[in-house]
């Protein structure tokens, strides 16, 4: 069994429901457990900043899909639910990052893991850091744009609709 954490992001439409049907969908694919999800957070656009506010979290999955069919599994996800981009680090529906997995290293066209960067993004690091206060960040790290939005206590209701669908 492997052990692997996803960024999701979604600044598109109603970005809690995007959030809440890109959980459950994992939850309900064969082969993957969700063992932890993280609060959600809004938080500012990095990149291209002129797009509308990110709603972003961190899940934990347990796995038996390799590295490469997980990321099959999120691009499945992300076009079910219509995913949008039409500029390159612009404004999108959903988007699901793989972040870790073991702890592999992979250089391929496809995947790159640990995804690069991560540990400068305070709209991963900070999720992160919720559902795993192990993971090590660098003593100057600054946390800016990033604020709770539902903190886990609420959403006690998205966690009951994933695991009613789940039954
Ligand atoms: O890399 C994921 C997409 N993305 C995000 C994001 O998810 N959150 C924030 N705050 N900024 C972002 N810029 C990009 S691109």
């Amino acid at each position: 069994m492997s052990q692997s954490y996803l960024s999701l992001g979604s600044n598109m439409g109603d970005r809690f429901e995007m959030l809440r049907q890109a959980v459950s969908q994992l939850s309900k694919s064969p082969s993957i457990k969700v063992i932890r999800i993280s609060s959600l957070y809004e938080t500012d656009p990095v990149g291209f900043t002129e797009q509308e506010p990110f709603l972003n979290m961190v899940v934990q999955l347990e796995t038996e899909l390799d590295a490469f069919a997980l990321l099959d599994v999120c691009q499945e996800i992300e076009e079910n639910l219509n995913r949008k981009r039409i500029v390159r680090w612009g404004p999108r529906t959903i988007d699901l990052d793989i972040l870790l997995y073991n702890q592999d290293n992979i250089q391929n066209d496809r995947l790159v893991v640990p995804h690069p960067r991560m540990d400068e993004r305070a709209f991963v690091v900070v999720p992160l850091l919720e559902i795993n206060p192990e993971f090590k960040i660098a003593d100057n790290f600054e946390v800016e744009g990033v604020r709770i939005w539902k903190s886990y206590n609420d959403i006690e209701t998205f966690l009951q609709d994933v695991q009613t669908e789940l039954q």
